[in-house]
């Protein structure tokens, strides 16, 4: 590999901030919801910048974006980047962002050191990853690789009641591209570690060897609405006291199951939220993740007897909605490996590391090899306007980007012509 094959890291730097100004909130940090003005305007920032790098641009139907490079031998299935531009309402600048952006550089350097692999290269912007305004999580990725249908993920509506594929259209980003899409030789995604470890031990990068289970559900508590001041206790049935005792069992349950177990109640939402008013409904999120596929499904139906004891008791009735669900993912050990030595050939201090984010990659994981490479997140600090990264570690990550690419784009087609697109 080409010693001095870097990325321009002040242009990766430019278009980072001029892309964080698009749904920037005043205080700093941005909103960029799917599907929403804000993203509808930084598709367009990115998709220009997409074109003046001479990429073949195609959208699909749920408004996935992806630039196409062609390859000596453009016959070959493509090795593809990417991430999303969709954030979080409090989001940060590189949440996505960073994978998208660092695509970009790469075919940039490419172009300018006038490299053309033997496989094209393609870089992805996967529409929704975050979920938060239209679950799942990775909602484009998953329709891309036909795991979710196209027609389920355009029916789900946010809290205002628009429909994904409503709000897709309206800013016009329901494209034409076949589905599901075409499997890549290949995917490498560069991303902000969103948690402390590399930060914490001064790494440089992480290289990603899995991602953990993520179950995201919605419940609905509904009790009787009374006076707070007349009802006795006894008469009560308080949806809002049922939610509380469930949240404070969230937190209880992280410190009870093998693996890594998290949990996060996100939405808590009483009706009609009045002081003298007994809560008579509830709607509430419970996140629960863990790196152990098996204590997840434990942790769940543990949860479901608690939540229907509590409700009993209360004389409160429920009803949950499945928002997400995804089994722990393991990366393609290869594709560790080439991270692993791109790593240490830059003089980058690295470890192996899991994932406690979702990611696109663990979607198109389950139809090729692939792979993630962290850069560190100062202090910690993710889904939060103070997300930061330091500008050296965005650079090395690109840089590591660039040559894990590289390899993988020049890796032959195999003996037998199965590979051939
Ligand atoms: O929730 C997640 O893990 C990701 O940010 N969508
Ligand atoms: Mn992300
Ligand atoms: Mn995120």
């Amino acid at each position: 590999m080409d010693d001095d094959l870097h990325i321009d890291g002040l242009r990766l730097l430019a278009r980072l901030q001029s892309l964080g100004a698009i749904g920037a909130l005043p205080g700093g940090g941005v909103c960029r919801l799917a599907f929403s003005a804000e993203d509808q305007a930084g598709r367009a920032l990115v998709t220009g910048w997409m074109a003046e790098l001479g990429l073949q641009v195609r959208v699909d139907p749920i408004g996935n974006i992806i630039g196409r490079r062609a390859g000596r031998d453009d016959g070959l299935p493509a090795v593809m980047t990417g991430s999303h531009i969709d954030t979080v309402r409090t989001g940060g600048n590189y949440d996505g962002n960073l994978g998208v952006l660092a695509g970009l550089q790469v075919i940039e350097t490419l172009n300018a050191r006038e490299i053309t692999t033997l496989r094209p290269l393609e870089v992805a912007i996967f529409s929704n990853e975050e979920g938060c305004r239209f679950p799942p999580d990775m909602m484009g990725s998953l329709v891309y690789v036909g795991d979710l249908s196209l027609a389920e993920a355009r029916a789900i509506t946010d809290t205002a009641g628009v429909a994904a594929g409503d709000a897709c259209l309206a800013i016009g980003q329901a494209g034409g591209a076949s589905l599901p899409g075409a499997t890549p030789h290949a995917f490498v995604e560069l991303h902000i570690e969103q948690g402390p470890v590399l930060d914490a031990e001064k790494l440089d990068v992480g290289v990603v060897t899995a991602v953990q289970g993520i179950s995201w559900q919605r419940f609905f508590f509904r009790g009787v609405s009374n006076h707070a001041g007349t009802c006795p206790m006894a008469m009560r049935h308080d949806a809002g006291f049922v939610a509380a005792t469930i949240a404070c069992e969230v937190r209880a349950m992280t410190q009870r199951y093998a693996g890594a177990m998290v949990g996060t109640v996100g939405v808590l939402q009483l009706g009609p939220n009045l002081v003298n008013v007994v809560p008579n409904q509830v709607e509430m999120t419970v996140d629960l993740r863990n790196t152990d596929g098996a204590e997840l499904a434990r942790a769940e139906a543990d949860l479901d007897a608690f939540v229907t004891a509590v409700c009993g008791a209360e004389g409160v009735t429920f009803r949950k909605e499945r928002m997400a669900r995804f089994e722990p993912h393991t990366f393609d050990p290869a594709v560790a490996a080439l991270i692993t030595e791109h790593a240490g050939a830059l003089g980058l201090q690295h470890k192996p590391m899991v994932s406690g984010a979702g990611h696109d990659a663990q979607i198109i994981g389950r139809r090729c090899p692939a792979g993630m490479i962290f850069v560190p997140s100062v202090n910690g600090i993710s889904h939060n306007v103070e997300e930061h990264t330091d500008a050296h570690h965005l650079i090395a990550g690109a840089d590591v980007l660039l040559r894990t690419l590289v390899s993988l784009a020049e890796q032959p087609a195999p003996a037998t012509e199965a590979e051939r697109a």
